[in-house]
């Protein structure tokens, strides 16, 4: 593999509405960003990834754009921007933004002219399609967010506008030369600014099929998922491709993708040394247990189930590519919530999902709040979650026979929210510590427990457990051996403890977790020389031959 500047990095998601409020408005901003970039350098990441802060209506909270040159005000000025850019750069830090390009905002100038006149040049922007049957005669796909993908133009009768997510957010029209055109000028102004790459937003989407039908209805609505009509779309490499020739390659800068649903066949030009992107992001523990019904028929995640996705993921592209590693991100639950038995959401736990993520192979990206072993919030009604795919989720369990009650337990289960809440900076159970006014979104109570100020102070918290993994990781001996060495699993998923050697021709690395609350012994491959870190240094070892406490984790020299 061709070695480039990101592999040895280790990168951060910010929520920049959660993350710090520096002007009491009860949203997080830029400014606040950049008083908290020493507190980041300090955890060891080197890339920033900024979820959506251009001007939007915000209906999906920045992921619906009306402005790709502009910030919007309420998260600050390009001059706090290039600010930000510029504190980074003094850091060494890179700062990633979001691309957001499947679709726009309703709000956006391209889809105002195609209101006003949809057979002109800002018509062919999007999708737009003549019903006289009130949509019934258009394909019965239904959107991510719930509802028809059919929205009818504002001010006409018979014409309908495409929108795979929410109906503030019309799809662009990829075939059309002009889109694209003005999509790679965007990310070249972006990049020529001195950004270190982009995040890119549901791209599988941008591609459709030549030909549009009905599918067979899935739920008692009538429609049927989205993912039938991207299964038959054929070519997003070809878009992809373009687009990378177009802006990152020729600025050597860092792409990861937000890949689901990709064929598998496709997967390996996505981040192969000439793939589309530098990296993407390995889903393949977040999506166990999910259902095409919806929230309520959503299962568990077992330790097999997770430890089998992260072998096989691994595997896939042990040579070919690097994938970027999360736990969560701001579109699922906590991830210590949601893998860790439940009761069990302990900081024994915690340190072990932080160990056998961040050593793998691939780039880590942690999750803001993740670092310091954030938890689901406890929601007790439904007022207080903003989201909308969580507002959706509530009436599919509801229109699926659940009572309120039922539908609002399995929503706080899997809510977006959970991760949306206010950072927790302080154990202030009003504010967290991340505003000096009222927070946009209610604070998790939990920061009583669980907050920066504390763990800063405590040698044992997980917040220092992750400062040390990255240590570890980005010591100048073992570095190679981390970003390049091989990944060799050292137990079946059966066993229920995730162990792997981490491999190069100057040394070998263990990593070990169990995921049960249970003792488990496991056989390894090699002979443990030096514990470099553990969640409980109490480590039984018998030659090969490993027995592990509840939980208990380690990153061993063997
Ligand atoms: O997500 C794309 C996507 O497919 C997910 O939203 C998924 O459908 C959802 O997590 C199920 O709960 C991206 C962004 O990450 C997300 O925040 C946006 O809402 C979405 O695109 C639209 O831009
Ligand atoms: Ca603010």
């Amino acid at each position: 593999m061709k070695k480039k500047w990101w592999h040895d990095k280790v990168a951060y998601q910010i929520y920049p509405k959660s993350f710090y409020d520096s002007n009491g408005d009860g949203i997080g901003d830029i400014q606040g960003i950049i008083r908290k970039l020493d507190y980041l350098k300090g955890l060891g990441v080197d890339i920033l990834w900024l979820s959506p802060i251009f001007c939007s209506p915000l209906a999906d909270q920045g992921y619906d754009i009306s402005d790709y040159y502009n910030i919007d005000p309420r998260f600050g000025t390009m001059e706090d921007m290039d600010e930000l850019i510029a504190e980074a750069k003094k850091r060494d830090m890179y700062i990633l933004m979001d691309l957001v390009v499947n679709h726009c905002s309703d709000e956006h100038q391209w889809f105002k002219e195609a209101i006003k006149n949809p057979d002109g040049k800002y018509g062919k922007y999007f999708y737009i399609r003549d019903s006289k049957e009130g949509g019934k005669d258009l394909p019965n796909w239904r959107s991510y967010f719930g509802g028809s993908v059919w929205e009818k133009l504002p001010g006409y009768e018979d014409k309908y506008y495409l929108h795979v997510f929410h109906k503030k957010q019309p799809d662009l029209n990829w075939e059309n030369t002009e889109v694209r055109e003005e999509v790679y000028k965007n990310i070249n102004w972006w990049l020529d600014k001195g950004l270190g790459g982009f995040r890119i937003d549901a791209i599988i989407n941008i591609k459709k099929p030549e030909v549009w039908h009905d599918y067979p209805a899935d739920r008692a609505d009538g429609m049927c998922s989205i993912q039938n009509m991207l299964a038959e779309a054929e070519g997003v490499g070809v878009f992809l491709t373009e687009m990378k020739d177009r802006t990152f390659k020729p600025h050597d800068s860092f792409s990861v993708g937000e890949v689901f649903d990709a064929k598998p066949e496709e997967v390996l030009n996505f981040i192969s040394d000439d793939g589309y992107f530098s990296s993407m992001f390995d889903f393949g523990t977040t999506i166990i247990g999910r259902s095409g019904k919806g929230w309520y028929d959503w299962g568990e995640c077992k330790p097999n189930q997770y430890i089998n996705a992260i072998y096989n993921s691994q595997n896939s592209v042990q040579d070919t590519g690097f994938l970027s590693n999360i736990i969560e991100n701001h579109d699922e639950p906590r991830g210590v919530s949601h893998y860790l038995p439940e009761g069990k959401c302990t900081d024994m736990g915690k340190k072990m999902l932080a160990a056998i993520t961040v050593m793998s192979r691939g780039i880590p990206f942690i999750y803001q709040g993740q670092e310091i072993g954030m938890e689901n919030m406890e929601f007790t009604s439904m007022e207080q979650i903003d989201d909308i795919s969580t507002i959706d989720e509530y009436q599919v369990c509801l229109d699926a026979g659940l009572s309120k009650e039922a539908a609002l337990k399995v929503c706080a289960k899997f809510s977006r929210d959970n991760a949306r809440t206010p950072m927790q900076w302080t154990e202030d159970i009003k504010t967290a510590g991340f505003t000096t006014g009222k927070p946009w979104l209610e604070v998790n109570q939990k920061c009583t427990r669980i907050n920066v100020e504390q763990e800063l102070k405590d040698d044992q918290s997980v917040f220092h457990f992750y400062q040390e993994l990255i240590k570890i990781r980005k010591n100048p001996e073992y570095k190679e051996t981390f970003v390049y060495g091989d990944f060799i699993p050292q137990t079946k998923p059966e066993e229920e403890v995730m162990a792997y050697i981490r491999k190069s021709e100057d040394y070998a690395f263990l990593v070990v977790g169990n995921m049960t609350d249970e003792e488990k012994t496991i056989n390894v491959s090699g002979e443990v020389k030096e514990i470099l870190l553990a969640n409980d240094n109490e480590v039984k070892i018998d030659g090969t031959e490993i027995t592990l406490k509840p939980f208990q984790s380690f990153v061993a020299r063997v």
